[in-house]
């Protein structure tokens, strides 16, 4: 018997409703030409709206209700009228830490139909960056006081523990290992931040034993941002905390020519809890409603979930269906094309229908 896999999707806000229904369309499309697995999502109606109506993002069982899927499918969040820290803090942030989503994954690939905007040096890029996904400077710890006041102060504490430190670095050792090239960039800022990053730098020396085969470096994130732009072909796989991978993918997805193509995976490895998939990219709310944003990086991003969920070779066809369409200029206008959102989705379904 074909196995039915259930899907939370989690639309949220801005164009985050239109990339996943587009992306549910091509998925059931997918699912339905191949024959071999059935796969049902069930809406779940988290994000402004819903807090709005209920003063708050989630539901008060979230983490329980998310731990009955097989995977989740998350558009985006944020709205103009909420500051971002609520909205971010609400929805995303009280998903990826409680459930221990700890790795976060962004392919990174130059990709049919975009253009590196810098130079030419930039084409042929295929990078793998993995985010700390659960602490760091996304620990949540820190404060404000004699808020109004001449000495009002605030703190952010970037916590960080040779637990986490260790299974992330884990992850992407054995991530480099499976890439061609077997090579990995470790991103600190171990020169000034002389505690939580040395402590980086430790624990990537100590789990580096277990991967003779991977070869490996240090690098400071400002460096790091200057290599990418004028040494791309020499990055492959790149691991960093949670906010300098934040940075660092966005820049990444520019180099390669459209933040929206780039998808993003949270992962549990240890797969006690649904590992959940989205783009990279936020609520665009300028051009939310138009119809026009790009479903690529939410196509991808279920194309990384069919694998996660033991369908690679769907996962392949999808991939290959969305590039087929991309390089025919079947594109949305952030990558220089006049096609709509709808206009992606009937070229693809098409593609796999062939
Ligand atoms: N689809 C991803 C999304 O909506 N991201 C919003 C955002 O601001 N994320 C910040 C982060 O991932 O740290």
């Amino acid at each position: 018997m074909s196995p039915t896999y259930r899907i939370a999707s989690i639309p949220g806000d801005g164009i985050g409703p239109e990339v996943v229904s587009a992306t549910i369309q091509v998925v059931e499309k997918l699912a339905q030409k191949l024959g071999k697995f059935q796969i049902d999502f069930t809406h779940i109606p988290w994000g402004t709206k819903y807090y709005k109506e209920t003063g708050q993002y989630v539901s008060d069982d979230c983490l329980d209700t998310l731990r009955k899927f097989d995977a989740g499918l998350f558009g985006a969040v944020g709205a103009p009228d909420v500051p971002d820290h609520i909205s971010l803090w609400g929805l995303l942030l009280a998903i990826r830490g409680p459930l221990q989503l700890y790795a976060n994954v962004r392919p990174v690939r130059t990709f049919p139909g975009t253009k590196c905007p810098l130079n030419t040096a930039t084409e042929g890029i295929d990078w793998m960056l993995v985010r700390e996904n659960s602490e760091g400077e996304y620990s949540g710890q820190g404060g404000r006081s004699h808020i109004g006041q001449e000495w009002e102060a605030a703190t952010e504490v970037a916590m960080f523990t040779r637990v986490a430190i260790k299974r992330i670095m884990r992850f992407a050792f054995e991530t480099a290992q499976s890439r061609p090239k077997k090579h990995l960039i470790v991103v600190t800022k171990s020169n000034s931040m002389r505690n939580g990053m040395v402590l980086w730098d430790q624990v990537a020396s100590e789990v580096s034993k277990d991967f003779p085969d991977v070869a490996w470096e240090k690098m400071l994130v400002d460096a790091m941002t200057v290599r990418m732009v004028a040494k791309p072909q020499s990055i492959d796989t790149i691991v960093g905390t949670n906010l300098h991978m934040d940075i660092l993918s966005d820049l990444a997805a520019g180099l390669a020519g459209s933040i929206g193509v780039a998808p993003s995976s949270n992962l549990d490895p240890t797969r006690k809890n649904p590992s959940i998939f989205e783009p990279v990219h936020g609520s665009a709310f300028d051009i939310t409603g138009k119809g026009i944003a790009n479903p690529v990086a939410t196509f991808w991003s279920a194309a990384e979930m069919l694998v996660w969920i033991g369908e690679k070779d769907a996962a392949a066809k999808l991939m290959q269906c969305v590039e087929t369409v991309c390089a025919a200029g079947v594109l949305t206008p952030d990558l220089g094309g006049t096609a709509n959102t709808q206009g992606v989705v009937e070229a693809v379904c098409a593609e796999i229908e062939k």
